[in-house]
């Protein structure tokens, strides 16, 4: 009886002393608030953010007849007339494929987060970005991490060797993806891509995948078939000073066939001089089976370098999620090895992501860690690293700005 009473005591006591701690963080974070709020403040919303707008609505001006279509438009009243539909010179589009309001926006910014580890989120960020010496052990620790297993020796075998763009990215043999062999167009299961996986280790939340080669255009379309992949992220331009980064994979209007996969160009839309979105008609001739893919294309992310702006990458990053609405399949992310832009736009995702799932702690480093184990090469420069920590800053920033007070 003794016993039990003392023990309820000492629990009694842990739970104030958890308690008082926890509200002592609370208001600190509260306090760290309000200076990165001003901080924050004052690089969102200058001038530039006007010209940057007016840019984008002259775009949309001349472009105003290539809006993007819904999927569900299509698939519910264009099944039958997709092939009459192509819109891609300015002005070309049926009058159907217009739609009535041609403004520029941007993607409102949700407001579902706990505001308390919002504030949390924000001064750990605030920590890293302000003490350059522990982003730079941070990331020193991240170079000497070792995946563990790391073998690749299906990427390595010989019928493999052409399949892989560079020999620094290769797929792991314990998390590849494995194209359906029934359905072999190359005489191989293998297509330099992985799955990567969130907290479902059954589905994978993104597939990373190095940009297509001439050669293995059919497989990616294999790939995006065999995933039910709707939507398809692509963060390279198709050449970077005149060195090829990725195959065009698509047609440039009208319908291209890869091995037995039909692709339609149904709507060519650019949002901005940053990026534009695709949409594609896919049908597999075998079973006249049919569905639509939207790419969403950022154009001017270099290969190791970071986005202009994180603004722009995180209005880009709203447009992808807004069209995948939580959708069970995989999205399929890649650049040109699919690891250095293609991790680093993964990394923001997942992170942000789980924060509107409400987790409250975020540890990028360790989920840096989570995605190498996956692929080789996430995040390939310390600077593109640094930029994940800025965006996630930056929104969560707008997220509280955007919460009603
Ligand atoms: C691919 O298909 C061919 C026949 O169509 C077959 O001989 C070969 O074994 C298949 N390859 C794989 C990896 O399944
Ligand atoms: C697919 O469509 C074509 C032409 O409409 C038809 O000839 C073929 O039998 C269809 N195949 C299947 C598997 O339904
Ligand atoms: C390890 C490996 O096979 N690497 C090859 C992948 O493909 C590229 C381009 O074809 C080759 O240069 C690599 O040697």
């Amino acid at each position: 009886m003794a016993i039990l009473s003392v023990l309820c005591v000492l629990i009694i006591l842990v739970v104030l002393v958890v308690s008082a701690t926890f509200f002592c963080v609370r208001q600190q974070s509260h306090l760290h608030m309000k200076e990165k709020l001003s901080g924050l403040g004052t690089d969102t919303s200058s001038d530039a953010t006007a010209t940057y707008q007016e840019l984008c609505r002259q775009r949309m001006a001349i472009r105003a007849s290539e809006r993007v279509e819904r999927p569900e438009t299509l698939r519910h009243s264009r099944l039958n007339s997709v092939s009459s539909q192509f819109s891609d010179g300015p002005g070309a589009g049926s009058p159907s494929a217009r739609s009535s309001t041609s403004s520029w926006c941007e993607e409102p910014v949700p407001s579902n987060m706990d505001i308390s580890t919002g504030h949390m989120i924000l001064s750990y960020m605030e920590d890293h970005l302000k003490d350059k010496n522990r982003l730079e052990r941070e990331w020193e620790a991240l170079c000497s991490y070792q995946a563990e297993p790391a073998t690749c020796s299906v990427a390595q075998s010989e019928q493999s060797t052409r399949k892989n763009r560079s020999d620094a990215v290769l797929a792991y043999d314990h998390s590849r993806i494995t194209l359906k062999a029934e359905n072999n167009h190359s005489g191989s299961d293998y297509i330099n891509a992985s799955p990567i996986m969130d907290h479902d280790p059954r589905n994978p939340t993104y597939i990373a995948s190095q940009g297509p080669l001439p050669s293995t255009v059919a497989d990616f379309w294999q790939m995006v078939w065999e995933s039910g992949c709707v939507v398809v992220v692509m963060l390279t331009p198709v050449s970077e000073n005149g060195v090829k980064q990725c195959h065009r994979y698509w047609p440039d209007e009208g319908s291209d066939v890869y091995h037995f996969y039909e692709v339609n160009l149904v709507s060519e839309h650019i949002w901005c001089e940053d990026f534009l979105v695709r949409s594609f008609y896919l049908k597999n001739l075998h079973t006249n089976e049919t569905r639509t893919v939207t790419q969403f294309h950022f154009l001017s992310w270099m290969d190791r370098g970071v986005p202009n702006t994180a603004r722009t990458l995180l209005d880009f990053r709203r447009k992808v999620n807004k069209c995948y609405r939580g959708r069970a399949c995989p999205i399929i992310v890649h650049c040109s090895d699919g690891a250095g832009r293609s991790g680093t736009y993964i990394l923001i995702d997942m992170v942000l992501n789980r924060m509107a799932k409400g987790a409250k702690e975020i540890d990028i480093a360790a989920t840096l860690e989570h995605l190498r184990d996956q692929r080789a090469g996430m995040v390939h420069t310390k600077e593109q690293f640094e930029f994940a920590l800025t965006a996630v800053a930056e929104e969560v920033n707008a997220i509280l700005k955007a919460m009603p007070q």
